[in-house]
C-alpha cells in the first residue's frame, strides 16, 4: 500500500504534521498541541475544508485581485459587475473570529455510540483568524447596488467548479438578510458584520482559504464564509442549491441516531449552520494523557457566535455532579476565542473532567452532545470530556 501523502504533499505550504483526512479535495485538520500554541492560527497550520478546488488553489499563496471578476446580481435597482482591486480602495474593517468547520467534533457522535457520516473531524476544524477587506454594505452602496426589500436572502456563490466528471454540485450558500432590524435579528448580523475579505492574518488570502475574495460572516459556521467569491445575489427565497438544501443543515426537531430520512430535508423541517453554537474545547492536559498529582493546569478555549458574551466555564471532576467556575479571560473581539484556565487538585488514579461553556443568554452546551444527533453530524456542541491518568 502507498503511503498516505502528508499535508505539505496534499496543499503547497502547510505543515506535515496537520491529519489529512482527504488528499484529493484537500481537508485536514490541526492537531490541538499545534493550535493550543497561538493566538491567531499561522496560515500554515490552519485546518481546510474544501468540497471542491479551485483550480490550481491548492496553495498557501495568494491569487492577485486584479483581473478577478465579481457580479452582484438579482433582486437589486442595479446589478453591480466589477473586478476585485476595487475593493482595497474601500473603507477596511478588521475582525478576528474563530473560523470553525460545521462538521468539527463529528467523530464525538461516534465516540459516544451514535456516528454520524462525514469526515470525523476531532476537534482540530477550527482555528482563529483575522480577517480584512470592506464591509459588505459598503460595497453595495459604492455600486448603488440597492438590494429589493422583499430580497430576505444573500446567495454567494464560489468560483470553485464541481469537477466534470465527480458529480459534485456547484457550490453556494444563502444567508439571512433581514430588511427589519427592529423584529428580526438573525440576518441583522449579516447586514452589519458581512465583509468581501481580502486580506487574512494581515496578508493577501491564501488561495487555499478562499483568496482572492472570500465571504467573511462572524460568528457564523465556516461554510457560510464562501470562498472565492464570484457571484452574489440578493433573492427571496433561500437558494435550492444541494449544498444549502441537502447539506449543511440540521432537523429542526429532535431525531432518534439513525432515524431520519435525509431525502426528505427541506426548508420547513430544518434549518441552515448559521449561528455557531456554545463551545468549550480542553486544549491541556490531552486526552488521554498522564500527568503528576497535586494541583493541575487545566485551560482552553470557548466561543460562541459572538451575539451574547460567554459567562461561565464549569468545570467538574464528578460526571457533572459539582461544577467549579474556571477563570475566562475575554477577548477583544466578540468573535474570537476567550480562553479559561483553572487549577484543580488531582489524586493518584484515573479521572474524567468534564468542561462546558454558558453564556449571557443562558446558552449551554448539554452534557450529552448526542442529544443534537443528526444524520451528517454537523454542529457538536457536546460537554467536552477528556481522560487524565494521574500518577
Ligand atoms: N467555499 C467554497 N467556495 N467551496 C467550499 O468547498 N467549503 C466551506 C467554506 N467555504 C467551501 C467554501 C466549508 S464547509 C468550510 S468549513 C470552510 O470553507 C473552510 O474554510 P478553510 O479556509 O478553513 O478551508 Mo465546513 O462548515
Amino acid at each position: 500500500a502507498q503511503a498516505a501523502p502528508k499535508a505539505n504533499e496534499v496543499v503547497i505550504g502547510k505543515d506535515p504534521r496537520l491529519i489529512v483526512h482527504n488528499s484529493k479535495t484537500g481537508v485536514m485538520e490541526t492537531p490541538l498541541d499545534i493550535l493550543r500554541e497561538y493566538e491567531v492560527t499561522p496560515k500554515q497550520f490552519l485546518y481546510i475544508r474544501n468540497n471542491q478546488v479551485l483550480e490550481g488553489g491548492k496553495t498557501n499563496e495568494p491569487i492577485p485581485l486584479e483581473g478577478w471578476p465579481v457580479e452582484i446580481v438579482g433582486m437589486v435597482l442595479r446589478p453591480a459587475h466589477f473586478d476585485a482591486s476595487v475593493l482595497k480602495d474601500l473603507p477596511q474593517h478588521e475582525v478576528k473570529m474563530v473560523l470553525q468547520c460545521s462538521g468539527n467534533g463529528r467523530s464525538f457522535f461516534a465516540k459516544y455510540g451514535a456516528k454520524a457520516k462525514g469526515t470525523q473531524w476531532g476537534h482540530g476544524g477550527m482555528g482563529q483568524t483575522v480577517w480584512k477587506g470592506p464591509k459588505l454594505v459598503d460595497v453595495l452602496a459604492h455600486f448603488k447596488v440597492e438590494p429589493h426589500e422583499a430580497a430576505q436572502f444573500l446567495t454567494v456563490n464560489g468560483r470553485d467548479l464541481p469537477p466534470k466528471t465527480g458529480g459534485r454540485p456547484d457550490f453556494e450558500h444563502s444567508l439571512p438578510w433581514s430588511n427589519d432590524p427592529e423584529t428580526d435579528w438573525i440576518g441583522r448580523d449579516v447586514m452589519e458584520n458581512a465583509i468581501l475579505a481580502i486580506e487574512m492574518n494581515g496578508e493577501p488570502i491564501p488561495a487555499v482559504h478562499g483568496g482572492p475574495v472570500r465571504l467573511i460572516v462572524p460568528g457564523y459556521y465556516g461554510t457560510m464564509n464562501v470562498k472565492w467569491v464570484g457571484q452574489i445575489r440578493f433573492e427571496a427565497r433561500e437558494s435550492y442549491n444541494y449544498n444549502q438544501v441537502f447539506r449543511y443543515r440540521v432537523p429542526l426537531y429532535p431525531v432518534e441516531p439513525g432515524q431520519y430520512d435525509k431525502k426528505k430535508q427541506g426548508f420547513e423541517n430544518s434549518r441552515p449552520n448559521w449561528h455557531q453554537k456554545v463551545k468549550a474545547v480542553v486544549f491541556a492536559p490531552l486526552d488521554g494523557e498522564q500527568v503528576k498529582a497535586g494541583t493541575v493546569k487545566f485551560w482552553g478555549v470557548a466561543w460562541n457566535d459572538g451575539v451574547q458574551p460567554i459567562e461561565q466555564v464549569l468545570v467538574s471532576k464528578d460526571q457533572g455532579k459539582t461544577w467549579v467556575s474556571a477563570k475566562i479571560t475575554a477577548p477583544d473581539s466578540p468573535y474570537a476565542w476567550y480562553k479559561w484556565e483553572i487549577y484543580l487538585p488531582m489524586s493518584a488514579g484515573e479521572h474524567e473532567v468534564w468542561v462546558r461553556a454558558i453564556d449571557r443568554w443562558g446558552r449551554a452546551q448539554p452534557l450529552d452532545g448526542v442529544v443534537d444527533w443528526n444524520p451528517s453530524g454537523y454542529e457538536w456542541n457536546g460537554a467536552d470530556k477528556i481522560k487524565v491518568k494521574v500518577s
